[in-house]
């Protein structure tokens, strides 16, 4: 398998949807308005990790295209949840997007203690041998979210999955904390919001 050539679209996908969603945040500055939009990120997953996913879910190889939804991921962090439905109607209203599907981690959390609003859509990437579709899962979430996600993720990966019970039971505190943290940031959102027009009007004087 010339996995180069495999995932060139998938970089490619990654590289420009980056750019589209950055170009949200520019404009909102632009109108010195809150930017739903507080950092994108993106990667196309490591060849190990495609492997060890195809493994885990039985997966063939010559079917990764249509079946592993995340060779090219996609993350928006958001400075409130407010923002994350504001994020995905921007997503959804878009004509080179199509929304596949959608898995709310956010109402519906998964036992880790993990959130995040993902959606898994169909990218087309123009190719020297034409157009391709690429699946593509964008991850929306807070920054509170985004914080916990982090961190949790380093220590599967340090516990090889299997973190020690006492420090599960932490990370769902750290979690409910988080989440806590996300709705007292919600309530005073409207100050917040007062205190960064105020900046961004001195910034441009
Ligand atoms: P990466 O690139 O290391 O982040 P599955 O892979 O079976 O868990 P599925 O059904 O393929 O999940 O898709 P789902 O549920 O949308 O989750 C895929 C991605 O969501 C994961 O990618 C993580 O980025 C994130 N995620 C899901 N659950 C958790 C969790 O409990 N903790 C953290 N920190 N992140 C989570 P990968 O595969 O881990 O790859």
């Amino acid at each position: 398998m010339d996995w180069d050539l495999f995932l060139t679209p998938y970089k490619q996908a990654v590289d420009e949807l980056k750019i589209k969603l950055r170009g949200y945040r520019e404009q909102y500055e632009r109108v010195s308005e809150h930017s739903p939009i507080e950092f994108v990120t993106g990667r196309v997953k490591p060849i190990p990790s495609i492997l060890d996913k195809a493994r885990r879910k039985n997966i063939p190889l010559n079917q990764l295209q249509t079946q592993m939804q995340d060779l090219a991921g996609i993350r928006v962090t958001c400075q409130f949840v407010e923002d994350i439905k504001t994020v995905i109607e921007l997503i959804r209203n878009r004509s080179d997007i199509t929304v596949v599907e959608e898995r709310d981690y956010i109402a519906d959390k998964k036992e880790s203690g993990y959130r995040s609003y993902h959606l898994v859509v169909n990218y087309p990437v123009h190719t020297i041998s034409g157009e391709q579709m690429t699946l593509v899962e964008i991850q929306v979430r807070t920054m509170a979210m985004n914080f916990w996600a982090t961190i949790e993720h380093s220590l599967n990966y340090k516990y090889e999955g299997r973190i020690p019970k006492e420090i599960k039971d932490r990370l769902q505190r750290a979690a409910e904390a988080a989440f806590h943290l996300d709705g007292e940031m919600s309530q005073i959102r409207g100050e917040i919001q007062e205190a960064h027009r105020h900046f961004m009007e001195k910034k441009i004087d």
